[in-house]
């Protein structure tokens, strides 16, 4: 029988992947973390049993996370970047010549040094870009404590249990809304909304008084399975939301580089959100 890696993300259904071969498992000082191959989807990587990114299928992810909320801010200089240790993230907001600094604080060396390893096309030699600062450590102590302020925050969390789980509440929010500069945009991964749609309901909750724009997008990420993944979306600029279709184009077309899943048509179609999350909210 070959034998196989069956993600424990819910307790009574479920995706399982036929492993070609393990490259890596181990248990950090935060988490289990496993890299193996599959045929279909590549190098997959997973986190206390839940599967994080595949080569196959991350630029969906990577792609909606960052260029949703770089193009809407349309001259981000300054980007924080919360967990994102596989440097996908990390790749994608570097395209943009507008980035003149990038701060990333994941709270797992391991996991960056893994991906590093196992998944080189993940950040793409980001890592060595001078515009990079890397920080190991706690993102909501970061957001919390320090006094620099971006324009784009991106939180690219596991789910809300284990490590993750501090990404989801309201201190965290309230950290990255105070270190958002004036039209600065949160943007982060919300669970797939089918599964998951308490933590869409919360997160909105948790955004009331805090964010005059409340919203999310979604993205279709095959291995993210059960439906859209929900991106969350918070603003005090309600007019970033709004922004046609003619204007990202334009803005697309400036910043001059190809992309696989985004482009301006699902950037403006992405908040459209299906009847029952609009009714859940
Ligand atoms: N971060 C999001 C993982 C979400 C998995 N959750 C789920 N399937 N509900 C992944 C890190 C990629 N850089």
């Amino acid at each position: 029988m070959a034998k196989r890696f069956t993600e424990t993300l819910y307790s009574t259904y479920g995706q399982s992947y036929i492993i070609e071969e393990v490259l890596f498992e181990n248990r950090t000082e935060h988490q289990h973390l496993i890299i193996f191959k599959n045929k279909e989807f590549g190098n997959v990587m997973a986190l206390d049993g839940i599967v994080q990114t595949t080569e196959r299928d991350e630029f969906i992810y990577h792609e909606m996370l960052t260029h949703v909320p770089m193009f809407a801010h349309g001259h981000a200089k300054r980007v924080l970047i919360i967990g994102g240790g596989d440097g996908g993230i990390l790749r994608e907001v570097l395209r943009h010549k507008t980035v003149e600094h990038v701060t990333m604080v994941e709270i797992d060396a391991a996991v960056v040094e893994m991906c590093k390893e196992y998944f080189p096309e993940h950040s793409a030699g980001a890592f060595d870009d001078p515009r990079v600062e890397l920080v190991i450590a706690d993102g909501v102590d970061f957001v919390v404590n320090n006094q620099a302020k971006f324009d784009v925050i991106i939180s690219d969390s596991t789910d809300p249990e284990g490590p993750g789980e501090v990404l989801f509440t309201s201190r965290f929010y309230q950290g990255c809304k105070n270190s958002l500069n004036e039209n600065g945009i949160l943007a982060t991964q919300n669970g797939v909304s089918f599964m998951q749609l308490d933590e869409v309901k919360t997160t909105y909750k948790r955004f009331d008084g805090l964010f005059k724009d409340r919203w999310f997008y979604a993205a279709p990420v095959p291995t993210y399975v059960g439906g859209i993944m929900t991106l969350s979306w918070g603003t005090d600029n309600p007019e970033l939301r709004k922004i046609p279709e003619s204007v990202i184009q334009q803005r697309y077309e400036t910043a001059g580089f190809k992309t696989r899943y985004y482009n301006p048509a699902l950037h403006v179609g992405a908040f459209a959100l299906p009847q029952y999350v609009v009714d859940a909210l």
